[in-house]
């Protein structure tokens, strides 16, 4: 056991006029988050939630959303957060996989919630809009948590195809706003904005740190560069969280405007970062901090320190300061500085594994150390420099699309005897799926694809080309040899 006071408690104890949240002209202090967050725990409470229970949440970004995930802290759910861009097939497996007995969304997800409702019958809905009319009951709140405890879950897919649940405590989440402030540094006047989603751990590590630290979180509910420009003018935002694709729309947007002095950190993450868009943002002095995190390390792992920011341009920075970091190479030693290899780290920001997955979370962590299947090298200074994803691995807008689920989809189709998914460069999103088909009949078509993959699939996974071909090149062992198929597409 490692007890610590409730987050929250303790932040609305310490600091409770600071600004906590600001959302669509609205601001609350900790005082008034607390409050709230008591109500909607106490409301759900009322309708049978309780400590340990799992809850799925499919949420937009609010301050009534951050303000429930901060209820379900307060009565120790653990919440299984849910990517609101999955196709409700998508969202069915997550809910039955983590075997979450309440669903809490937001109200124009209704007729996803309904579908999931159909493959899951015993899972209660809960209505954001409709939860502070519910039937109010005194909650039991947790006042003590154990930093071992499961406080979130979040999926991501694998080689398998089969999305994982990542477990993330309490401890997990701690480390990694301890870890950030270490190396990022502290202001009393800072101001985070959140525009990534709060179902991804980029949104809600930035929930966390707002209460660890004392800060301010200035939440979009989505992403659009003039507002964010504008935002971080007249609001005194001083750090942001970006993929790149959205720090092109920034730059774009930008033209020859710069922006204001207070604005002190761009954390960059989620994926690789151009160096043209590094170099763009060195001429338009956008402090631009590149980040190497991911959902197991509950976000940044590593993060690149201002002092280096120039002269360590393309690197991802050295460990933060509770985390280690190697880099192992073929033959499974430690490899020389400069050498390849994959990635693996270890802290207590480091997840314990994967709900339910016993099998998975010993391959992937061994001795504290988890295997991360990135590839990288470090340079004679320490700084790592990532090279490749993890096996197959896609990032679309910092969407993480997988190839084997993706063929998996298109395999089941009738007409689809193999397919094959590889990466395509694209200049808005970094990267898109393309698929290549080997049909069983000939009447099967690009439209017909697309449209089967729509149920099916979120947007973003759903191949952007198609290429019909003779025969999927697999090797003896059937695996599909995905750079036969670049090759096609190169010639
Ligand atoms: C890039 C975003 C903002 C684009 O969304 P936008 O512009 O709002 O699109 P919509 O209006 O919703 O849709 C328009 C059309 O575009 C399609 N679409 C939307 N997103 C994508 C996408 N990513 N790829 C491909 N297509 C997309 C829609 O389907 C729609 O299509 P049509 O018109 O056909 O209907 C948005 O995608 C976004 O928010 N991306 C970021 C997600 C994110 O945060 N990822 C990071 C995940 N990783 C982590 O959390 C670990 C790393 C980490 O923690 C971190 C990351 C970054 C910064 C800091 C950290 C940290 O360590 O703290
Ligand atoms: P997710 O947990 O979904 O955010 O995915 C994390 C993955 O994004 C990592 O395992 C890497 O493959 C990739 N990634 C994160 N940061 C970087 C970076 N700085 N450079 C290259 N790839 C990155
Ligand atoms: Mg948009
Ligand atoms: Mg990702
Ligand atoms: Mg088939």
């Amino acid at each position: 056991e490692q007890l610590m006071e409730n987050f929250l408690i303790k932040r609305a104890f310490l600091t409770p006029d600071r600004t906590a949240i600001e959302f669509e002209g609205m601001q609350f202090s900790f005082k008034e988050v607390y409050d709230r967050a008591v109500d909607f725990a106490g409301r759900m409470a009322g309708q049978g939630i309780q400590k340990n229970d799992f809850a799925a949440v499919l949420l937009k970004n609010s301050a009534d959303s951050a303000i429930i995930l901060y209820a379900l802290q307060l009565l120790g759910v653990k919440a299984v957060i849910l990517n609101s861009r999955l196709t409700a097939n998508e969202l069915s497996w997550q809910v039955q996989d983590s075997d979450s007995a309440y669903l809490i969304i937001e109200d124009s997800f209704i007729s996803a919630a309904e579908e999931v409702k159909e493959s899951c019958p015993a899972v209660i809905v809960l209505q954001k809009e409709k939860l502070h009319t519910l039937p109010y009951s005194e909650a039991p709140i947790v006042r003590e948590l154990d930093l071992n405890d499961v406080c979130t879950v979040m999926y991501t897919s694998g080689t398998t195809g089969n999305p994982k649940g990542v477990l993330q405590t309490y401890g997990n989440h701690w480390w990694s706003a301890a870890g950030s402030a270490l190396n990022l540094g502290l202001a009393e006047n800072d101001s985070w904005l959140c525009t990534v989603p709060l179902f991804h751990i980029s949104g809600y590590s930035i929930l966390m740190r707002s209460v660890i630290y004392g800060i301010n979180i200035h939440i979009l509910e989505r992403f659009q560069a003039r507002e964010v420009i504008e935002v971080i003018e007249k609001r005194n935002i001083t750090v942001m969280s970006v993929v790149s694709t959205m720090l092109t729309q920034i730059l774009e947007e930008l033209g020859q405007e710069r922006l204001p002095k207070h604005f002190r950190c761009m954390l960059l993450g989620g994926g690789p970062a151009p160096l043209s868009l590094l170099e763009s943002c060195k001429e338009k002095s956008i402090p631009v901090y590149q980040t190497y995190g991911m959902t197991e390390t509950s976000s940044q792992v590593a993060t690149l320190s201002p002092e280096y920011s120039l002269t360590k341009l393309g690197s991802a920075g050295k460990p933060l300061f509770p985390a280690q970091m190697k880099i192992m190479n073929n033959d499974e030693k430690e490899a020389s500085p400069g050498e390849a290899g994959e990635i693996i780290v270890k802290g207590f920001n480091v997840t314990i594994g994967y709900l339910n997955r016993e099998k998975d979370t010993q391959e992937k962590i061994k001795n504290g150390w988890l295997a991360t299947g990135d590839l990288g090298y470090m340079d004679e200074d320490g700084f790592l420099f990532v090279l490749d994803r993890r096996s197959d691995l896609i990032i679309s807008g910092g969407e993480n699309v997988y190839p084997a689920e993706i063929e998996g989809v298109l395999t089941a189709h009738p007409e689809i005897a193999d397919a094959g998914v590889i990466a395509m460069e694209d200049k808005r999103w970094g990267q898109v799926p393309i698929a290549f088909i080997q049909a069983s009949s000939k009447t099967l078509t690009e439209e017909d694809i697309k449209t089967y993959c729509l149920g099916r699939l979120a947007k973003y996974k759903i191949p952007k080309n198609i290429y019909f071909i003779e025969e999927i090149p697999r090797n003896a062992a059937k695996k599909i040899l995905r750079r036969e198929l670049r090759k096609l597409i190169d010639a």
